[in-house]
């Protein structure tokens, strides 16, 4: 290391210390915690739609009250991520311009239909449950502003998740019909879950680089891997299957063996070619258009505020 902050940022991660936004840093490592951190924002808000897409339909008020609040919830983890990845250098205008303009990449997930009330349930207890995995690691991610972040967001990603298995107990101490409803949303929210974390270790392009830089703690097989080791003795408790029958414990690997993955559906999804990712941008672009008048009305009330303090 020739620079002195080189060498400083060096044993700063070498001892498990933290980066904060003034210290100085490699351009590689800003640039790759905008990429995750702005796409992990972007991923919350559009997020949102899915779910939304129930408020008005949820089976009763206490139903409607939780999910409004949830939702609202995913919108406050996209402002505090905007915010702790502005620390980097780059506006919120300019990550805006990136997702609207579909240069940014945001979780392939968020392009499922959510095609039943029971699809609510599923996405609390296996998009949550998957973002908790992701997630809890991240709170030790070496650059601080990220992993303070993701504390007070993992903390309501925890209860979300629990908020989605109570639906789908719900569902499953109900009719036949009912039981029917919840083990269709899991056969159809189980494979893309598990999709969430990414590609197979041996075409992560980013990993090795995030992990020396402490950026990822585990790689996204083993993270998948630990999902899944979570999640079978829950589906035993709802009685709900996995459409995996290859899916059995491996005694001496202390894991589970998973069937196959098909991972050209992944590259479909992120591609664009998703089933509602034409839907998810169209609504964002909209919504974005619709909200131009707030922020030319906040931005001239502050210039007037400025100036009147001037005088
Ligand atoms: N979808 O080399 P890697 C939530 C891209 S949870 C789309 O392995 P990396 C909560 C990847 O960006 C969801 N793209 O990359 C919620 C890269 O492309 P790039 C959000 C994917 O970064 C719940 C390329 O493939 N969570 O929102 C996906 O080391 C309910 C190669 O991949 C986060 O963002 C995918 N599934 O590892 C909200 C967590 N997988 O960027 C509402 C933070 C990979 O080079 C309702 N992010 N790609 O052009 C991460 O942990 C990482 O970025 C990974 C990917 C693990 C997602």
């Amino acid at each position: 290391a020739t620079d002195p902050g080189e060498a400083l940022f060096e044993q700063l991660i070498a001892s498990d210390s933290r980066i904060e936004p003034r210290d100085w840093m490699p351009d590689a490592y800003r640039r790759t915690l905008i990429r995750q951190m702005s796409q992990h924002a972007h991923s919350e808000i559009i997020g949102m739609q899915p779910e939304a897409n129930w408020i008005s339909r949820a089976p009763s008020l206490k139903r409607k009250a939780i999910l409004m609040a949830k939702v609202q919830d995913e919108a406050g983890h996209g402002l505090y991520l905007y915010s702790a990845t502005q620390t980097l250098g780059i506006t919120r205008d300019e990550m805006t311009e990136q997702l609207i303009s579909g240069a940014a990449k945001y979780s392939s997930i968020f392009n499922y239909p959510t095609l039943s009330w029971a699809d609510i349930g599923a996405i609390g207890w296996l998009v949550d449950g998957a973002a908790i995995c992701n997630q809890v690691p991240l709170c030790r991610c070496s650059y601080a502003p990220y992993g303070r972040a993701m504390v007070r967001i993992c903390k309501e990603e925890s209860f979300h998740q629990r908020q989605g298995f109570e639906i789908l107990l719900t569902l499953m101490r109900g009719t036949p019909e009912q039981q029917r409803m919840a083990q269709d949303a899991v056969d159809r929210w189980y494979w893309p879950s598990l999709m969430m974390f990414g590609p197979p270790d041996a075409d992560s392009p980013n990993s090795a680089r995030s992990m020396a830089w402490k950026i990822k703690r585990f790689s996204n097989d083993e993270l998948r891997q630990r999902f899944v080791g979570m999640l079978v003795p829950q589906a035993a408790v709802l009685g709900v299957t996995f459409p995996d029958p290859d899916l059995r414990w491996n005694e001496e690997r202390q894991a589970y063996d998973l069937g196959p993955i098909d991972w050209s559906e992944l590259q479909r999804v992120i591609a664009g070619e998703g089933p509602c990712n034409a839907q998810r941008m169209q609504r964002r672009r909209e919504a974005h258009e619709d909200g131009a008048w707030v922020r030319e009305a906040a931005a001239a009330y502050a210039a007037t505020k400025a100036a009147r303090a001037q005088e």
